[in-house]
């Protein structure tokens, strides 16, 4: 039996349909006109925003305490499905509009929890925009709910225009689940040009962050894309966000210093917020705080991260005064002493979260300061107390931070009295360019002599400065500020750029607009790409974070033909070149930069108008801290899973 519970003309009737169904379309227009306003970008992070979305009603469910699975298919053609066990979207009319409230959910702007009882509705996407812009965005998308043992059905098509109204289906099948939603749709390729391929691992990496954010929901990804080789992957934890706290530390490949993972949790006394702390050191000399609000990652951070940092260094002091660990005579430990080495999750839920900055990724509530702050004064002082053994293994490494800081301040003011890192003296080694404008100056930073004579003699002087580079490297993950201020390789960058580093450095100084790493293409090269990239990552983060820092890219080949040159930056654009020129061809592999001459260097790799260049951008905190920290760390195995993992992030160094 197949009826239509709901259809146009019924409802014109009563309800005069047309002229609400007109609205909704112009909602949903607006949001094809703009999709950037809803979903950020059009791009491949826009697509799987689309999935996010959904998904986070189904977790929405979940938290309300009536779903424990989710599950996810990618489908092939890039179709998505997304299916829970919960009571299923409400299918009953709804006064307001004269639709069924499943209906409005998908054609109605912001109508995501506008129905029903009063859920603790936490959850959200980039945006927290709601189904009803997935729908907009989708070239076609399929509802089924099964409640009260009845299965119902509506479809969608063109952006969000309902083809079937909501159609009751009859009895759901008998050996089937009780209740629950499934979504299924298919990203419009006009909106997504770029592509509207999902990659697997993007997605995989987001659930799991669910699942560690909301412990014990059990989420399944699969991918049916091929159905002779299907992924899957399955997340459930209960642990919550100190399996998290676990997890990224084993896969890191760092050592932790003590087993157990601190957690602390608290609500308001209004019990209109919650938040709780996952937190254990390890032996790296970096922080790696990751922060969220309504299952939100909180990229810039916010008022529970200035909190926890607060009270972590007040307590430390506290304790470490009261048990003797700093005399009388010696200063307070500092934030960054109490915080290295330190990998700690912070997620707190608020009832109307503010998000703040251009890219609404900072926390602005001020009330979760105060909560956050007071939660951790009690419980980590107590922990502290009750725990000897981990106490003593963390002040100890706070003091040995704290001693190599002082070092490192000796050393900086040995430097300063030079004023080297106020830039007012430049390395020797230094070809600077004319220009003084930040906006359109470089510098190449070039390792080895020979490849430093032919930049300088190739570059255009008016605006590209080039420094060589000499002596041996650091390898900044495993030092500590003082070895960094005092090595004769890193010490002429920091020169030449002007921003001083770690805690001096300021953007504002910054002597060139764009910091171009030029190196081999080889083993040696990519090896300097990647220490100088720890390096600014670590020492000058706005640096890379602002997209200062660049990757130059010569040619791999020279191929050469009735004396005209050309070049290929791939193995693929060799070959399409010497199937283009047949024959008659001589082909060159150059193995260094020092094989160019100057007028070859500048025309493969340096002149603005013919380069190809790479900007180095961070995607996040957590995936930055783990490539740095697996690439150049102690542990080998891991290495080697990861590059095989990321062969592509492993080829440029980033
Ligand atoms: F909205 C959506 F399409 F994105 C979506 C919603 C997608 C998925 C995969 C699941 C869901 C969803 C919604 N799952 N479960 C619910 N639950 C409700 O909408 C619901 C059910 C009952 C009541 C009630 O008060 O009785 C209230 C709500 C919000």
């Amino acid at each position: 039996m197949e009826e239509n519970i709901y259809d146009a003309s019924m409802v014109n009737e009563e309800n005069n349909y047309d002229e609400s169904q007109i609205q909704v379309l112009e909602g949903l227009e607006a949001v094809r006109k703009r999709p950037g306003m809803y979903i950020g970008s059009t791009g491949p992070k826009g697509l799987h925003h689309l999935v996010y979305e959904i998904v986070d009603n189904a977790i929405d469910e979940a938290l309300a305490g009536f779903c424990d699975k989710i599950l996810v298919d990618i489908l092939p053609g890039n179709v998505i499905r997304v299916s829970d066990n919960g009571r299923g979207i409400p299918v009953g009319i709804q006064q307001t509009t004269g639709l069924p409230a499943v209906t409005v959910v998908f054609t109605i702007l912001h109508a995501g929890g506008k129905f029903g009882g009063g859920g603790y509705k936490v959850s959200g996407g980039l945006h927290g925009v709601g189904a009803s812009v997935v729908n907009a965005l989708s070239e076609w998308l399929e509802v089924e709910v099964i409640s009260d043992g009845q299965l119902y059905y509506q479809r969608f098509e063109n952006g969000g225009k309902d083809v079937t109204g909501l159609i009751n289906k009859g009895k759901a099948p008998e050996n089937g689940k009780k209740s629950g939603t499934t979504i299924t749709f298919k990203a419009d390729p006009t909106i997504f040009q770029e592509t509207t391929e999902y990659d697997f691992e993007t997605l995989q990496t987001r659930l799991r962050e669910q699942a560690f954010l909301n412990a014990g929901i059990n989420i399944e990804i699969t991918d049916r894309r091929d159905s002779e080789n299907e992924v899957k992957s399955e997340f459930c934890y209960e642990g919550g966000i100190t399996s998290y706290v676990d997890y990224l530390n084993k896969k890191r490949a760092v050592e932790v210093i003590h087993d157990k993972v601190m957690y602390f949790s608290a609500v308001s006394p209004d019990g209109n917020s919650q938040a709780e702390i996952a937190m254990q050191y390890t032996d790296s000399f970096n922080e790696l705080i990751i922060s969220f609000a309504n299952n939100i990652h909180t990229v810039d951070g916010g008022t529970h991260e200035e909190g926890f940092r607060r009270s972590l260094t007040i307590v430390m002091n506290k304790y470490a005064r009261k048990y003797n660990i700093l005399k009388d005579a010696d200063k307070n430990l500092s934030g960054e002493d109490v915080r290295e080495g330190i990998c700690c999750i912070i997620s707190v839920k608020v009832k109307e979260a503010e998000f703040e900055g251009q890219t609404k990724g900072k926390l602005g509530n001020t009330e979760i300061t105060g909560l956050v702050s007071s939660m951790l004064q009690d419980s980590l002082m107590t922990f502290l107390e009750e725990n000897p053994a981990v106490a003593k293994a963390i002040f100890e490494k706070a003091m040995a931070a704290s001693r190599a800081r002082e070092a490192a301040r000796k050393a900086r003011d040995l430097v300063r009295r030079k004023s080297a890192l106020e830039g007012t003296t430049l390395p020797g080694k230094l070809a600077d360019c004319q220009s003084r404008n930040a906006e359109e100056t470089e510098i190449y930073i070039v390792e080895g002599d020979s490849a430093g004579g032919s930049a300088k003699g190739g570059r255009d002087r008016k605006f590209q400065a080039i420094l060589p580079l000499w002596g041996k490297m650091l390898n900044v993950e495993k030092a500590r500020l003082d070895k960094v201020y005092s090595n004769e390789k890193l010490l002429p960058v920091v020169m030449a750029l002007g921003t001083g580093l770690g805690e001096d450095f300021d953007l504002s100084k910054l002597r060139y607009g764009k910091v171009i790493i030029m190196a081999d293409a080889d083993v040696d090269g990519s090896h300097i790409r990647t220490l100088l990239l720890t390096f600014f990552y670590r020492y000058m983060k706005p640096l890379v974070e602002e997209g200062h820092v660049y990757l130059a890219q010569p040619p791999l080949y020279r191929i050469t033909k009735n004396k005209k040159h050309r070049y290929a930056y791939s193995d693929e654009q060799r070959d399409r070149i010497m199937a283009e020129l047949q024959s008659g061809y001589d082909i060159q592999r150059y193995k260094g930069l020092g094989e160019m001459d100057s007028d070859q260097l500048w025309e493969t790799t340096m002149n603005p108008d013919t380069r190809l260049m790479l900007r180095v951008e961070v995607e996040d905190a957590a995936a930055a801290d783990e490539i740095f920290s697996v690439l150049m760390g102690d542990a080998v195995e891991p290495r080697r899973e990861f590059i095989e993992k990321n062969a592509i992030y492993a080829n440029l160094d980033v």
